[in-house]
């Protein structure tokens, strides 16, 4: 049977209706990509096993997919007229797509100046009400959390219990690429911490092996690893910027359980994994989705993590093209020439 999207391929573990109907872009089935190079530059002769779950390729590029395609058919089986979520830019673009698809009106609030561009452009191009407020991703998050309690509209955050329904299908698809059975370190960037809660939920609902859990904050932007609010979150990892995390228990109970650990990476960091990932590896990721790799790095470094003879997935959460801007500002300048063969023998000798 043809892929078409990660409810219909996982229906018997979702308790959404059965006469519901599924609006879906065929999101999910995407690659468990082994480590090409990186394994070895980390852990050279250690029997490390390394796989990058690539979640940019969904249909609008991020993770976000798995849980709009339920949340959104929830939302329609309830007949909701309207959603509405805040938004770093991902599940903003996503929940665009898939209100398109259904007809629902989609409005979504990011923080002025914040949101990388291919997000915003996707959000406006599948015809999402974009408004842009002028404060961060958190304060958004408050206005849509209190006006949902005042109107007819559905909040699609990950808050929202469908988003998680949706998302655990990941942790389904790595157990059946590694053969049926859980690797044993799943390390994932965390903001709003519905990615580890919903993975965590997975894996326990799958009965195929748990992993011990690595979650990779921003230092500008770590309240869980540090245990308070962050007022002012920074990082150049603006998908991250995130300063009181909408599932911050839910990934306190899921780190403890798994025997995990939670980390903060620097911006600096974070650009070096996800210049490994594209120039070693191939994988053009957006810089948050490398922090996962930066957290890893870190602590097989400082030897917290033992990685001889493990099986360790890496999500990577969204497309690289999603953040050109910072793709292009971090990279060295393109070498010009003249548009002569005299030019281009001249440059390569
Ligand atoms: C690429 O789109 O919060 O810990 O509003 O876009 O589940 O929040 C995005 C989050 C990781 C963190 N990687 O996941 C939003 C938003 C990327 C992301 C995360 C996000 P959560």
């Amino acid at each position: 049977m043809p892929w078409s999207g990660v409810i219909h391929q996982y229906r018997d573990y979702l308790p959404l209706p059965a006469d519901a109907r599924i609006i879906t872009l065929n999101e999910g089935n995407t690659p468990l990509v082994r480590s090409s190079q990186l394994a070895e530059l980390l852990a050279p002769m250690t029997g490390l096993e390394l796989f990058f779950k690539f979640e940019g390729l969904n249909p609008t590029g991020s993770f976000k997919d798995r849980g709009m395609t339920a949340a959104i058919s929830h939302a329609i089986y309830e007949g909701s007229e309207t959603i509405i979520c805040a938004s770093t830019g991902n599940t903003a673009a996503s929940a665009a797509a898939y209100a398109a698809r259904s007809g629902l009106r989609c409005l979504v609030l990011v923080p002025e100046g914040k949101i990388a561009l291919g997000k915003l452009a996707a959000s406006l191009a599948y015809g999402a009400e974009v408004i842009s407020i002028a404060g961060s991703f958190d304060d958004g998050l408050n206005m849509v959390r209190e006006i949902v309690n005042r109107r007819q509209i559905t909040l699609v955050n990950s808050i929202n219990p469908w988003r998680l329904e949706g998302q655990k299908t990941g942790a389904f698809e790595v157990c059946d690429q590694l053969d049926g059975q859980a690797p044993d370190w799943h390390c994932l960037p965390v903001g709003n911490a519905g990615n580890i809660t919903a993975y965590w939920m997975g894996y326990r609902q799958y009965g195929k092996g748990l992993p011990r859990l690595l979650g990779a904050q921003a230092a500008g932007a770590a309240p869980i690893v540090s245990g308070k609010i962050v007022e002012n979150p920074e990082t150049v990892a603006t998908a991250i910027r995130i300063g009181n995390p909408a599932r911050w228990q839910q990934a306190v109970q899921a780190l403890d359980e798994s025997d995990g650990l939670i980390t903060s990476v620097s911006d600096e960091e974070i650009l070096d994994a996800w210049r490994n990932l594209a120039s070693m590896e191939g994988l053009f990721v957006e810089p948050a989705s490398a922090s996962g790799l930066a957290a890893l790095k870190k602590l097989i470094k400082m030897e917290e993590i033992d990685p001889s003879n493990k099986r360790i997935v890496v999500v990577l959460t969204g497309h690289g093209l999603k953040d050109p801007g910072t793709a292009v500002e971090k990279a060295t300048k393109p070498y010009q020439l003249p548009a002569e063969i005299e030019a281009l023998e001249a440059y390569l000798a």
